[in-house]
C-alpha cells in the first residue's frame, strides 16, 4: 500500500514533507500537543527531529532552546526520551514514565505539572495552561474530507487538533489501517454553564464518530512514517502478584456473595503496570463471566480476557500491547474492533460516566499509610516517579475504589505501609480497599483507628508489623487527638533513616 492510499485528501499530499522540515515549523519556546498514551499512538519521527534540531541550537548558543510539551500520557524513548536527552523540555504534562525527564524533572532542571487525566482537556479549552501553538498527532490515515483515521491512542487528540494554530500529522504506515472504525469521539465540547449529561450508560455505547476533526486549512505537514510503537513486554506473574491477584478476587466473589456485586461485577478499571497485569490473569483464570471494562489503558491481560470470552466489552483511550499479544490483536482485528472502542481521555476518565457505570478501579501504589491514605507518586516526599495519571479520576469516582502493592519495597528494606504517606494523592476518603500480598484490607464504613489495626494486621509485611503496632501504640498515648493519632515527627522520620541509609 502506497502512502497515497492512506493520504486520501489531494491538497494534503503537496505538504508531504521530512520529519527535518516539519520540525522546523515548530517555533522555539511553542506550547506542543502530541499525540500519546502509555507508549501508543505517539509521533515517531517529528519529535527525534526536533530533538536533533534543538540540540544544534544549543550548539550554537541558543541553550534555552526547548519547548512545553503536553500529551495524552506517557510516551515512548522517541518522544519523551529524545526531547528530555537533548534538553528540549522545558515544561511537561500531564503525565511521564520516561527516566531522563524523572532524572532532570528531580533534578529541578524540567518543569512538571502532573495532572488527573480527565482535567487536562477542559482545562486546555478553557485557557488555562496557555495557547496551544502546534499539534503534531500520529494517525492512521487521511479521509478525502480531512477527516482522520485515529491510531492505537485517542488521549487528547481532539482538543489538540481543536486548539492548536499549527497541525502536523504523522501518517503511520505501520499501524494497522484496520483499526478504522474503532473508535469513538465525542466532540460536545461546552463549557460551564452549558454543559449537557453525557448519553453513554454502558462501556459499550457508542456517542460519537470513528474519526478526529481536523481543520485542514491549519494543517502545515504530513510526515509518513513506518515505525512500531514502543510496546513493552510485562513480566510474567510471580508469586506476590498473583496472591494480589488471590486476594482480590476472593474479595469480589465475597461481595457477590453478599449481594453487593452483581455475578458478571460491574465495570473494570484497571491500572498500568506488572502488578495489574497479573490481576487481570488471575481474573482470566477466575471465576467471573461476561465482564466488561471501562478503563485507560487495555494490555495484554484485558486482550487474553476478551479472547477467552470471560471479557466481553471493552472500552479506553489505548492499546498498550507486547509484540506478541499486537502481533495477535492485528490478526484478529476484525473480532477485537466489535469488542474494543477507543474514546478521548476526556471520556474514558470522565467523572460522571465512572460514577454512573460504578466501575471497580484496580490501581498500583508507592505506598499507603495505616490510616488508608496513599502515594501513587512520590517517592520518599519529594522526587517524582511518574505521576497521578488516571488514578485519581477513577479512585475518587469508582463504586470500588482499589490500591494495591507489594507489602515491601527494595528486597524487604522499605515497608509500603507507614505510619504517614510522605505525598498524598488519594486521601482516606477515597481509598476503599487495599491489597498486598499479605492480605485484604476492606476500609469502608471503618473509623481510622479501626482502619489502622485491619491495614497493618491484614496487608504490612510481617517484618514491620511490630514497628507499626509500637507507633500506633504510642501515638494513642501522646496526648494529641486521639481522631486519628499521630507523632508527627516520627512519621516524617520514619522516611528519612532510609535516605540516611541511602535507600531509595
Ligand atoms: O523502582 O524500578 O527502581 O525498582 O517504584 O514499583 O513495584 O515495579 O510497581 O510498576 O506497579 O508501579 C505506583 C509507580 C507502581 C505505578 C506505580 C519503587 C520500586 C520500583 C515501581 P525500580 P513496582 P509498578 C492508570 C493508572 C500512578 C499512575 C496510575 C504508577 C518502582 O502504578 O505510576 O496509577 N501509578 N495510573 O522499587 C520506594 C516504596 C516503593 C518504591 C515501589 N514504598 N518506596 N520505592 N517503589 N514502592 C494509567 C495511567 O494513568 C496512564
Amino acid at each position: 500500500m502506497s502512502f497515497l492510499d492512506r493520504i486520501r485528501h489531494a491538497a494534503l499530499h503537496a505538504l508531504v514533507m521530512s520529519a527535518a522540515q516539519a520540525a522546523e515549523l515548530i517555533p522555539v519556546g511553542a506550547n506542543v500537543g502530541m499525540s500519546g498514551f502509555t507508549g501508543a499512538g505517539y509521533p515517531k519521527a517529528v519529535p527525534q527531529a526536533l530533538a536533533e534540531r534543538l540540540t544544534a541550537l544549543h550548539a550554537a548558543g541558543q541553550t534555552q532552546a526547548s519547548i512545553n510539551l503536553w500529551t495524552g500520557a506517557s510516551t515512548a524513548p522517541e518522544l519523551d526520551g529524545v526531547l528530555a536527552k537533548a534538553h528540549g523540555i522545558q515544561m511537561r504534562l500531564p503525565y511521564q514514565s520516561d527516566p531522563t525527564c524523572r532524572q532532570l524533572i528531580n533534578a529541578g532542571q524540567m518543569r512538571y505539572t502532573d495532572m488527573h487525566l480527565s482535567h487536562v482537556a477542559p482545562m486546555a479549552r478553557a485557557g488555562f495552561l496557555g495557547p496551544l501553538d502546534v499539534a503534531v498527532v500520529e494517525v492512521v490515515g487521511i479521509l478525502p474530507d480531512g477527516r482522520l483515521i485515529p491510531s492505537t491512542s485517542v488521549g487528547n487528540n481532539p482538543t489538540w487538533l481543536d486548539q492548536a494554530q499549527r497541525i502536523i500529522l504523522e501518517v503511520n504506515l505501520h499501524q494497522n489501517p484496520a483499526l478504522e472504525g474503532m473508535h469513538d469521539i465525542q466532540r460536545d465540547t461546552a463549557m460551564p454553564p452549558h454543559r449537557q449529561p453525557i448519553a453513554l450508560t454502558h462501556p459499550s455505547d457508542r456517542i460519537g464518530t470513528p474519526y478526529l476533526h481536523c481543520d485542514v486549512s491549519k494543517v502545515v505537514a504530513v510526515v509518513i512514517t513506518d515505525h512500531a510503537d514502543r510496546n513493552s513486554v510485562f513480566d510474567a506473574p510471580n508469586e506476590v502478584s498473583a496472591q494480589i491477584a488471590g486476594h482480590l478476587i476472593h474479595f469480589l466473589q465475597h461481595e457477590v456473595k453478599a449481594g453487593r456485586l452483581p455475578p458478571d461485577l460491574l465495570p473494570l478499571q484497571s491500572g498500568v503496570g506488572n502488578t495489574a497485569n497479573a490481576v487481570l490473569a488471575g481474573l482470566n483464570q477466575g471465576p467471573f463471566k461476561n465482564l466488561t471494562a471501562y478503563t485507560e489503558v487495555l494490555q495484554d491481560g484485558m486482550l487474553d480476557m476478551l479472547r477467552s470470552g470471560k471479557l466481553v466489552f471493552a472500552s479506553a483511550t489505548a492499546l498498550s500491547l507486547s509484540p506478541a499479544a499486537l502481533a495477535e490483536f492485528n490478526a484478529n482485528i476484525d473480532f477485537y474492533r466489535q469488542r474494543i472502542v477507543l474514546r478521548p481521555e476526556e471520556i474514558s476518565n470522565h467523572p460522571e460516566l465512572i460514577r454512573r457505570l460504578g466501575v471497580i478501579a484496580m490501581n498500583a501504589m508507592i505506598e499507603a499509610d495505616i490510616y488508608g491514605n496513599v502515594n501513587s507518586t512520590h517517592i520518599m516526599g519529594s522526587g517524582i516517579m511518574n505521576g497521578i495519571g488516571g488514578s485519581g479520576d477513577f479512585a475518587r469516582n469508582a463504586y470500588l475504589s482499589i490500591f494495591m502493592s507489594p507489602s515491601v519495597a527494595k528486597g524487604g528494606q522499605i515497608s509500603s505501609i507507614v505510619p504517614m504517606v510522605s505525598h498524598h494523592d488519594h486521601t482516606e476518603h477515597d481509598v476503599q480497599i487495599i491489597v498486598t500480598e499479605q492480605g485484604l484490607a476492606d476500609l469502608r464504613g471503618l473509623a481510622p483507628t479501626q482502619r489502622a489495626a485491619l491495614i497493618v494486621e491484614r496487608c504490612a509485611h510481617p517484618s514491620f508489623r511490630p514497628q507499626l503496632r509500637d507507633y500506633m501504640d504510642r501515638a494513642k498515648h501522646s496526648g494529641a487527638g486521639l481522631h486519628t493519632p499521630h507523632l508527627l515527627d516520627e512519621a516524617l522520620s520514619w522516611h528519612s533513616r532510609y535516605l540516611k541509609t541511602g535507600q531509595m
